[in-house]
């Protein structure tokens, strides 16, 4: 019987794995970086191909580095080799548009549906309120769905969620920054799913 659930377990991880989006998060060291600010990667992994995510995030302390010449989305690649500065901005990416020089440039201006929150996209110094997607078939992979460069005194949250062409429901992501160090919350919805198809062994097991 042991065996039985230890097993349903494992089946219960792989899918999970397998489904679902994951995220992490790189501290980027860059020569030539804004003074007091550290740059952050938010890498995603998709079983199939990125569709969309949404960011919310809210400061109540310190600033996000917004370049002058940036926006909410990746800088064009041939950009950054004109102004090295643009590589820290704060924005949303998609596969193969930062920091390749792929062509795939996600949509910008679009209105978060996080609850409660403003119908105007912004990428400004102390709030990110963001939906972005791209229509391009890249498929699964690994790719930096978003960079962050926050001042030595940032404080806040953040939630990020993530959809792939298999998967249209959102993958919701929660982290925090304190001190200007940015951190992730293991993901709740996958932990809720295992605990949920252990029970869901056991009890079928006893019956
Ligand atoms: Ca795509
Ligand atoms: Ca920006």
């Amino acid at each position: 019987m042991k065996r039985n659930i230890i097993a349903g377990l494992a089946v219960v991880l792989a899918l999970t794995v397998g489904a679902n989006a994951a995220i992490s998060l790189t501290a980027v060291s860059i020569s030539g970086a804004p003074t007091g600010f550290q740059t952050y990667d938010l890498v995603a992994t998709t079983g199939s191909d990125w569709t969309q995510s949404q960011c919310l995030t809210n400061l109540t302390s310190g600033s996000f580095y917004q370049d002058t010449w940036g926006s909410n989305v990746s800088p064009t690649h041939m950009f950054v080799g004109a102004f090295p500065t643009l590589a820290f901005d704060t924005f949303g990416s998609s596969p193969g548009s930062f920091p390749q020089a792929g062509d795939l440039v996600p949509s910008d201006n679009l209105a978060s549906d996080f609850p409660g929150h403003g119908a105007s996209a912004s990428c400004s110094a102390t709030l990110i309120d963001l939906t972005w997607y791209d229509t391009e078939a890249s498929g699964a992979g690994t790719f930096t769905t978003m960079r962050m460069t926050v001042s030595t005194a940032a404080a806040g949250t953040f939630l990020i969620k993530v959809s792939d062409l298999d998967n249209p429901g959102f993958v919701v992501f929660e982290g925090a920054i304190a001190d200007g160090v940015v951190s992730i919350i293991p993901e709740p919805a996958t932990m809720t799913l295992l605990v949920l198809g252990g029970i869901g062994m056991i009890a079928r097991k006893r019956r």
